[in-house]
Parts: C-alpha cells; structure tokens; sequence
C-alpha cells in the first residue's frame, strides 16, 4: 500500500473513513468549493515543502487562529439556555410594556448563567455570585434583565466596580487564584469597604455554593421604574423564583464536585433540558410608590439593600420555561451579548448609580468582545420584532437601510424616506425632576452598612449561620496578612457577635479587635426575613434530582428496581456505577449498563445514593478506597442513602457508626427513602455530631 493510500483512500479511520455522497454533504471551502484531500496539505513530492498555493489548507489554518474572541472581562464562565416566558395577567394599569399586555402570551427567552470571578475554563463551584442574565424578544424591542442570585451588590457606585473586579480576581503578579476570593487582595479590598458587608454576607452564604442553575434564585438587584400608558411611573425590583425549590451544596462537597465534574452546572441544565425536565421560574415584582419609597428604613436607589418580602410582598406575574440548548455554545452563549440598558416602553431605570453606571458599561464592552458595532447583527442578539434605523456600515454589516434615505429628517417620504420616530408610545424616559450642585458626592441615605448585614445572618437557620462563619472563616484563613483578617473581624462585631467571635476562634485570634467605626449606627431591630434562608424555603419534592446508586455483580434486581421506580415516580433520576466501568449482572441475569465506575462518580455529585451491593462482593466493594470515601461523604454530607445489609460490610470499613440513623433507610424501603430524600439531607446527623 503506498503512503497515499494509507492516509487519503482509507484514511487513518479505515472503513469509517466515509467520503461525500448520498446524505452526506460534501466538505467544502468556506467559499462553496468542494475538498478533495482534508488530510494532507498540498507539497513538492512525497516528503517536500508545502506549497503556499494551498488555499484551502491556509483558510483552514487562518480560520482557527482567530477562532477565539475575548471573553468577558466579568461573567466569563457561563452557560446558557432558550425557552420562553409566559405573562400570568395583564399588568396594563401599571406597565405599558407590551409582554405584560396580555394573559397566557408566550415571549422568547435566551438565558445565560455564569460565574462571575473565574476565567472561561474555570470551574462550576467555584464560591462566587452567579449571574442570571435574562433576554426577553418582545414585540417591542429586547429587554435584557441582567440579573444575578443575589439581590444586593458589593459596591453602591458604579466607578468602583473595575476595583472590585481587579481585587477578587487573580492578582495581577502572580495570575492566581483563580476563581475564588480566598486571598489577601480580595479582602484587603472589601475590609476597606464597609459598603460590601450586607453582600459578602451573601456571598459567605450556601448562595454562593448553588446545587445547580436549576435551584437558585435570580434578582433584577436595582430598583427599576414601570410606567403605564398613561405616563404614571413607579418603582419595580425584579424577583426570579425557582419552581425547582432551592437549593446549595456543602462546602467539602463543591471542593470535591470540583475535581470530578468542572462542567457539574452546566451538565446539569444540559441533561435536564435534553431529557424534557424543563426548568420553570416565576418572575415576580415588588412593585412601590414614591411614598413607600420615602418611608422605607433603606434608600430604594441603593443597591446593597434589599426590600425584604415581608415588607413587600413579591408578586407572580409570569413563569418563565427553559426548553431547548443551544445549537452551538459560541454562537449563542459566548456571542450573546446582554445590556442593562436594553429597556423597552414601559420600562425606565432609576437613578442607582450602579445601573446608571452599568448602562455605560455593557454597550462598551460588546465592542470589545464581538469586535464590532453590528453585534446586534449576530442572531442570538437580532430583536425578533422588526426593525428600522439609519445606523449603517461598520465591520460585518448584515443589515444596512435600503433605499434612498439614510438619514431623517429627510424629504424623501414614501418608499424612500425610510423610518419616522414614532407618534405615541416608544421609550419615553419618566420625567423625574431634579436639581443640585454638580459634586462628587453619596447620599446620606446609603451610610447604613451593616444593619442589613445583620439582617440577612439572623434570618438564617443555625446550619446555615455555622456555613456562613465557616466560610469566612476558610477564606480569610488563606489571607497571609493578619490586619486585613482583623480588619474583617471588625465589621463582623458590628454585624453580629456570635459570627465575630466563631470566625475569631477558627482564625485563632485571640485579642478580637475594636468594632470598626460605622458612619451611622448598626441597627439591631430589624426583624428576621424567613424568605432569606435557603433550607426554610427548601423543596416540597425531590423531584429533579439525582441518585447515585453503587452495584456490584449480582446485586438485587428487585431493590433496584424499587428503587428506579420510586425515584421514577417522584421525577428524580437514578445513575448506575459500578466498581468499574462497563456493566454488572444483577441477580436475575440481566446486564445493566453503568453510567459511571465509583472512582469517577463520588457521592457529592448526586442528591442522595443508594448503596446496593451482593452479599459476594460486598468484601471486594470495601477494598476500594473510591467505594469507602462514597460510602464516608455520603454520610459525611448529611445525605439519604438507601442500603441493603451486604453495605454494611462496607460502612464498617468506611468509619461510618455501626448504630445508623434515620437518614440510612433499608432499601426494601423504597418508597420510604424517596419520601425522605424531599429533605435533601438529613440535618439531624449534623447537630447529632
Ligand atoms: Fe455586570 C456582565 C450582572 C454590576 C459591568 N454582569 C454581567 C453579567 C451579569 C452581570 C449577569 C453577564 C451577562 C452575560 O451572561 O453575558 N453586573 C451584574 C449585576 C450587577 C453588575 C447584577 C449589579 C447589580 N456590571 C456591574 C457593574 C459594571 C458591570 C457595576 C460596570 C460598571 N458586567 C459588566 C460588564 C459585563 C458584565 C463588564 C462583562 C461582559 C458583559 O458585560 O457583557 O459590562
């Protein structure tokens, strides 16, 4: 056979290597001329140079060395989904915004979650805020809510924000950490800035350590304005609430998802979405008056405060359906391009300087990205409604105006005279009157730095109040510098003692600093808001969820199969793994194919396991060392498990207490088990510790 045979007839594939013809299209260059060789470039003789009149060899080459665009400066990890929102009521007496118009209107959606820190190839769990970018294609024009899970912001003005971002993530020497905030930089900065305490509240929270996308919630964050057809404006923040239930990970186990499964979030929305379990939220709106606005404790324009739910009642207006992934993550996820000031009639921004500063921010940096001032032009980000203008050329400039006319006034009319401004409606901004000195200057009303702070940590359950001093306490246990960890202590005293003197013992600080100097007042009256907490407004079902289920040869065809059934009822989903990859022979002879070998599926990725060995191979599973660290987290994590008596040959070697408790449930309890798991895990363990 000679060297060309080998590489070009059958090529290195052998039969697999198909050439064009029946459905198969052929390989093309980019401009339409059919390959005949994509294996080797075009050379002098057999081992000679390669001839540079090899177009295609050279298109394709170019090609790929511009493949990459910058990724995003902030959020550059992400993942996103379509779907569509549907309008519960007409909101017409308060929003002349057309996708509120009518009941049971469906408006297409793209969403784009993401983390913020990290790079584009950085891990799911990492401990940060996660971003909840939403594009509504109404008929209207696009109204972006870029969103994140967390209602409040580090930082009260927008001119801080570059600051923010240099110190949380790597630091510019070194270029590491990455994606995390667990260094000097980072808290160096934030103890310096008083203002962030309510966020980093937040983001010390299992807020920060999400389940998945799936199970958190999303904030709109700023107070925005509605304004009807009638011109009459109030105030509206944005509430984006998971049907899902929510839901976080332990620390242990984000450290561990981490290793297994940087992909964990996005693997998530992708198995759920391409198995038809559509993840639905509820948006929902506080909507205020001016009057309710002067008279509430906290300025409304102020981003690091919220407006709790128990003051102001979030109110449903529509459901939103994720339904379908992408075709192509570039084209859609990497290119879309989200900007808070995509509004469209009916809603106005407020004067929080944060949004006012925003708006500059995300037209400025599309450019950057997408290279070009059409990149409304790329699909995902083209409105779906028409549209008209006079804005033309430019680097790949798909839609210029047709005609005569490019300009307006013009006297052309007719055909030629393009489009008019129009008559009613159209984006109107609400005419607040305002007038002052121009200055450099932050409202009084955005001095209290603390109160809600305090707030958010005494809404939390005990587990999630110990989460919270644990993470500030691992965190600021990677800053080498001991003023910046003191520095932190003292605005904890003014948060809440008991959080100061936990993390102050964990850091083994033993002469505990003087509470910082507030500008006003911390506020110790403020009541606890339950809607804050995590684990008191956890899921009614396990439904979404996922079992992890360990077998062996020879394992209990009924046990799992009660198990899959159960699990199958409640609409959780159950993964097989084995001691190693391939398959296991159940007890009655059938083959059961695994979705994963122990060593590459610890516990930490599934909601809840089953641990259903043979009485044969139960000594063969506790040698493992991936099978005993499955069986040790899972009661380590606090999670349900399902076992049979041949497990315990393997707790016994895993450390677990001979005496189990009520969060181990004999598998011939199925129903049981799945009933147990709606808990997500069984806390009892932990305060039994
Ligand atoms: Fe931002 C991206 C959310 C403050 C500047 N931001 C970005 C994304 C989200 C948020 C979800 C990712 C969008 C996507 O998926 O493409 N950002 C927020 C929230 C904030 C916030 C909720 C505070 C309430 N951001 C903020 C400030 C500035 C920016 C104060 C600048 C002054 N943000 C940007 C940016 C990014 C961005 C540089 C990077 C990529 C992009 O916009 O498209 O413009």
């Amino acid at each position: 056979m000679s060297a060309k045979d080998y590489t070009t007839e059958t090529g290195s594939g052998g039969e697999l290597h198909q050439k064009a013809g029946g459905d198969v299209p052929p390989l093309t260059t980019q401009v339409g001329a059919p390959v005949s060789d994509d294996q080797n470039s075009l050379r002098v003789g057999r081992r000679g140079p390669t001839l540079i009149e090899d177009q295609a060899f050279r298109e394709k080459i170019f090609h790929f060395d511009h493949e990459r665009i910058p990724e995003r400066v902030v959020h550059a990890r992400g993942y996103g989904a379509h779907g569509y929102f549907e309008t519960y009521e007409s909101l017409s007496d308060i929003t002349a915004a057309d996708i509120f118009q009518r009941a049971g209107e469906k408006t297409e959606v793209f969403v784009r979650f993401s983390t913020v820190a990290g790079n584009k190839g950085s891990m799911d769990l990492a401990r940060d805020v996660r971003g909840f970018a939403v594009k509504f294609y109404t008929k209207e024009g696009n109204w972006d809510l870029v969103g994140n899970n967390i209602p409040v912001f580090f930082i009260q003005d927008a001119i801080k924000f570059p600051d923010l971002v240099h110190a949380a993530k790597q630091e510019p020497d070194s270029d590491f950490p990455q994606a995390q905030t667990a260094h000097d930089n980072f808290w160096d900065f934030i103890s310096l800035m008083p203002e962030s305490m309510h966020m980093i509240m937040w983001i010390m929270s299992d807020r920060a350590i999400p389940r998945s996308f799936r199970f958190m919630q999303g904030f709109g964050v700023h107070s925005f304005r509605f304004v009807n057809a009638a011109g009459e404006a109030r105030f509206v923040k944005f509430h984006w609430k998971p049907k899902q239930g929510l839901q976080s990970v332990l620390w242990d186990e984000a450290l561990r998802i981490n290793g297994a499964d940087p992909d964990f979030h996005r693997r998530d929305l992708w198995t759920a979405i391409q198995s038809g379990d559509y993840p639905e939220w509820e948006l929902g709106v506080q909507v205020f008056d001016d009057a309710f606005a002067d008279q509430f404790d906290f300025d409304v324009l102020d981003a690091t405060k919220i407006i709790p739910e128990e003051i102001l009642p979030v109110r449903p207006i529509g459901r939103m359906v994720l339904n379908r992934m992408p075709d192509n993550f570039f084209a859609e996820t990497e290119q879309v391009a989200f900007q808070t000031g995509n509004i469209v009639p009916g809603i106005d921004f407020s004067e929080d300087p944060l949004l006012q500063g925003r708006n500059f921010s995300y037209l400025d940096t599309q450019l950057k990205r997408l290279g070009s001032p059409n990149f409304n032009h790329i699909p995902i980000n083209a409105p779906r409604c028409p549209f008209h203008h006079f804005q033309q050329d430019g680097h790949m400039a798909m839609h210029n105006p047709r005609g005569r006319a490019n300009y307006e006034p013009n006297s052309w009319g007719g055909d030629q005279g393009g489009p008019r401004e129009v008559a009613q409606g159209g984006i109107r901004a609400v005419p607040v009157a305002y007038s002052g000195e121009k200055a450099r200057i932050r409202s009084e009303t955005f001095a209290d730095h603390y109160s809600q702070a305090r707030q958010f940590y005494i809404s939390q359950t005990p587990v999630e109040q110990k989460h919270m001093a644990d993470a500030l306490t691992f965190e600021l246990s990677k800053v080498k510098t001991k003023p910046i960890r003191l520095r932190m202590l003292a605005h904890l005293l003014n948060i809440h003692e008991d959080l100061a003197q936990a993390v102050a013992a964990g850091l083994g600080v033993k002469d505990m600093p003087a509470p910082a100097q507030p500008a006003v007042p911390p506020r110790t009256d403020l009541p606890e808001s339950p809607a804050l907490s995590i684990l008191k407004n956890g899921p009614d079902s396990f439904a979404g969820r996922k079992i992890g289920m360990l077998l062996t040869d020879g394992s209990d065809v009924a046990q799992v199969k009660a198990i899959v059934d159960a699990a199958q009822a409640e609409g959780a989903m159950v993964q097989f793994i084995g001691p190693i990859a391939g398959s296991v022979v159940l007890s009655d002879g059938t083959e059961l194919d695994l979705d994963e070998m122990v060593e590459g599926a610890p516990s930490a990725v599934f909601d809840a396991v089953a641990i259903l060995p043979s009485d044969d191979q139960a000594e063969m599973l506790a040698k493992m060392a991936a099978a005993r660290d499955f069986a040790a987290t899972t009661w380590a994590h606090y999670k349900f498990a399902a076992f049979n008596d041949a497990a315990r040959v393997l707790f016994a070697k895993a450390g677990l207490p001979q005496e189990l408790d009520e969060g181990f449930i004999p598998a011939s309890d199925a129903k049981g088990f799945i009933a147990a798991c709606r808990d997500l895990r069984f806390w009892g363990r932990k305060n039994a510790a």
